[in-house]
C-alpha cells in the first residue's frame, strides 16, 4: 500500500520509522511520502492561511498551496469535473470533526485500498472549496476519530495508519492476533493475564490454568458478552459481526 501525507508538522510522522510499521516499510509492504505543505507555496513566508472570509476567529488553511501538493501526488487528475469519477486509484482522506466515525469496519475496508492519501488541516480548516475540487474529480472522504475537538489532523491520521496498516497482510507477525481483538467481532476484548500466577494476592482465574480449552473459550466469550454488555452495550445493539475469517452463514440472521 502506498500512503502519502500533507502536513505542516512533516516531523510529526517521523515515529513511523518505528515499530511494525517501519517493518512494513523496510518490507515494502507499506510505502510512506511524507509531504510538507509549505513546500507548495512561493511566498516568501511561505504562508499557508488567511483570515475567513465573513468574519470570524482564526485562520482558515489556503487552498492554493493544497491543490499545488495534492496535484503533485495524485498526478493528472482530469480538469474538468465533468469527467467520470475513477472508483478505483487514491482516495484523498481529509481528517475532520465533520466527517464519517472512523471504525475498525472502515479499516478493514480501507486496509484493501491501493493508495491513501492524508490530508492534514490545521487552523479552523481547510478552505472548503479544496474538498469540492477534489470531490468531482476523484474519491475524497472525510473521517473523524471521534466526538471531541483536536487542533488538527495529525493525531488522527497517525491513528488511522496504525489500525489501517496493521491490517495489511504480512504487517503483523501472527494474523491470529487480529481476529479475538475488541470490535473485531463487535465485542470487546476478554480480559488477559500472563506470569505469575499471583500477584499482589491477586489470582490468575483458575479456568485458565486448566489447560480445558473448551472452558478457557467458554470463560472468555462469557468475559467478552459481560464486559461489552457493562461497557458498550451500544456495540450489543448493533449485533455482533461474524469474525473476519468466519464462512459467511447459510442460516437467516436471527
Ligand atoms: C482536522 C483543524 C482544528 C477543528 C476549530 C479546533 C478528526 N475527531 C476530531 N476532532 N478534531 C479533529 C480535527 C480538528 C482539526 C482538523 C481534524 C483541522 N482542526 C479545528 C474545528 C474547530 N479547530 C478530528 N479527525
Amino acid at each position: 500500500m502506498r500512503i502519502d501525507i500533507v502536513t505542516i508538522f512533516p516531523e510529526f510522522f517521523d515515529v513511523l520509522d518505528l515499530s511494525l510499521l517501519g517493518k512494513a516499510r523496510q518490507s515494502g509492504l507499506i510505502e510512506l511520502g511524507v509531504h510538507n505543505l509549505r513546500d507548495s507555496t512561493h511566498d516568501r513566508h511561505h504562508s499557508v492561511d488567511d483570515t475567513p472570509y465573513g468574519g470570524g476567529a482564526g485562520m482558515v488553511m489556503k487552498a492554493e498551496p493544497w491543490g499545488a501538493a495534492l496535484d503533485a501526488i495524485l498526478g493528472e487528475v482530469p480538469t474538468e469535473a465533468s469527467a467520470p469519477v475513477p472508483d478505483d486509484g487514491p482516495i484523498l482522506i481529509f481528517p475532520s470533526p465533520a466527517g464519517d466515525q472512523f471504525t475498525q469496519a472502515m479499516a478493514r475496508e480501507l486496509s484493501l485500498e491501493q493508495h491513501l492519501v492524508f490530508g492534514c488541516g490545521r487552523y479552523e480548516g481547510i478552505d472548503q472549496r479544496v474538498v469540492d475540487h477534489y470531490e468531482a474529480r476523484g474519491r475524497v472522504r472525510l473521517v473523524s476519530l471521534g466526538d471531541y475537538v483536536l487542533n488538527g489532523g495529525e493525531v488522527a491520521v497517525m491513528a488511522m495508519i496504525e489500525a489501517i496498516g496493521r491490517l495489511i497482510p504480512g504487517v503483523v507477525g501472527n494474523p491470529a492476533s487480529l481476529i479475538e481483538e475488541s470490535h473485531e467481532d463487535g465485542l470487546l476484548e476478554y480480559p488477559s493475564y500472563t506470569k505469575p500466577s499471583t500477584w499482589r494476592g491477586l489470582d490468575v482465574p483458575p479456568v485458565l490454568l486448566s489447560g480445558n480449552h473448551g472452558a478457557i473459550s467458554a470463560w472468555r466469550r462469557e468475559q467478552q458478552l459481560e464486559r461489552t454488555e457493562r461497557v458498550r452495550p451500544d456495540l450489543l445493539a448493533e449485533g455482533l459481526q461474524p469474525p473476519a475469517n468466519a464462512k459467511p452463514s447459510t442460516s437467516p440472521r436471527r
